[in-house]
């Protein structure tokens, strides 16, 4: 016999000597870690909601599970016809207990499929939720960066901001840039709220703002959304903390940007300036 199974062997007869109770508590140690090695913890979770994003989530998804912190990643998906939601539940054996997906069932616009990603986050027990875009416009090692202004430095809100240290977009038409760039002055302008990228759709929360915000006031889609979602985060009180990162534009795949959630922007905001906002009841 060798000498390591000698000290199994050893190891198996001090079990087996030990009383009921010992052995119980030894299954379940056994047991738990296991179970953990399987099905990591993480107290943050991603939400990426996704239409027609089949070149980019297989990448996406393998890139967010080899940071060096650990995510559980929530796609919200609305049956992309391009066969998005095919791939992910695919890769879901291969990162059970971490990848999930919710499926809507057509194009029912980003807005909503946030709020259904934070319902779905404040039914389990995460404490910061993240949202990301998965075109990789979003850098997904800046993740720990936003992690670590909430968890770290006190922030309710963390955002990944491209507007603290001159303009930090790559690759964007001019006019894009502008645009948002623009819509940013124009926010503050209007409601006040003193935050540089008003636009952006790169951010942690911790989890007592989405318990507060009463989402059945939330009423806008696209670009607005990313607004009201901050204001109402402002006035409610929160600190909010933005994070510079580099924004590049989409290499792969398709942009949902359209004209009707530039207006909805435009005139959303006007509205915003006039919105009683109160914490849910
Ligand atoms: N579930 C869902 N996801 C959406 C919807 N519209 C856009 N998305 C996703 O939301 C993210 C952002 O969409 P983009 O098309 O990149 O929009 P954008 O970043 O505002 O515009 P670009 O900068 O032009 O790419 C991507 O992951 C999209 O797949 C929608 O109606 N439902
Ligand atoms: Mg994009």
């Amino acid at each position: 016999m060798s000498e390591v199974q000698e000290e199994f062997q050893k190891a198996i007869k001090v079990v087996k000597a030990a009383g009921a109770d010992f052995q119980a508590a030894f299954m379940i140690k056994y047991f738990l870690l296991s179970w953990t090695k399987f099905h990591p913890v993480s107290d943050s979770l991603v939400i990426i909601p996704t239409y027609n994003e089949k070149e980019n989530i297989r990448k996406m998804i393998l890139k967010v599970f080899s940071l060096s912190k650990e995510f559980h990643l929530l796609i919200v998906e609305d049956n992309s016809p391009d066969g998005t939601g095919d791939i992910v539940k695919e890769m879901m054996p291969d990162f059970a207990g971490r990848l999930f997906i919710l499926e809507r069932k057509g194009k029912l616009g980003l807005g909503t499929a946030y709020i259904a990603g934070f319902k779905w986050a404040l039914e389990r027990d995460y404490k910061f939720v993240f949202e990301m875009d998965c075109d990789f416009s979003h850098n997904p090692d800046d993740l720990i960066k936003l992690y670590s202004a909430c968890a770290n430095d006190g922030a309710d809100l963390a955002i990944g901001s491209r507007y603290i240290k001159g303009v930090n977009v790559v690759n964007w038409p001019l006019g894009r840039v502008l645009m948002s760039y623009g819509a940013s002055i124009y926010v503050e302008f209007i409601t006040g709220l003193p935050i540089k990228d008003t636009t952006a759709g790169f951010k942690c929360y911790s989890r007592k703002v989405l318990e507060t915000i009463d989402f059945e006031r939330i009423k806008f889609m696209g670009y607005a959304f990313q607004i009201e979602m901050k204001y109402t985060t402002w006035k409610l009180g929160f600190k909010i903390i933005e994070v510079p990162i580099i924004f590049t534009d989409r290499t792969e795949g398709t942009s949902k940007m359209s004209s009707r959630i530039f207006k909805e922007a435009f005139f959303g905001v006007i509205s915003l300036r006039f919105k009683r906002i109160s914490p849910r009841k």
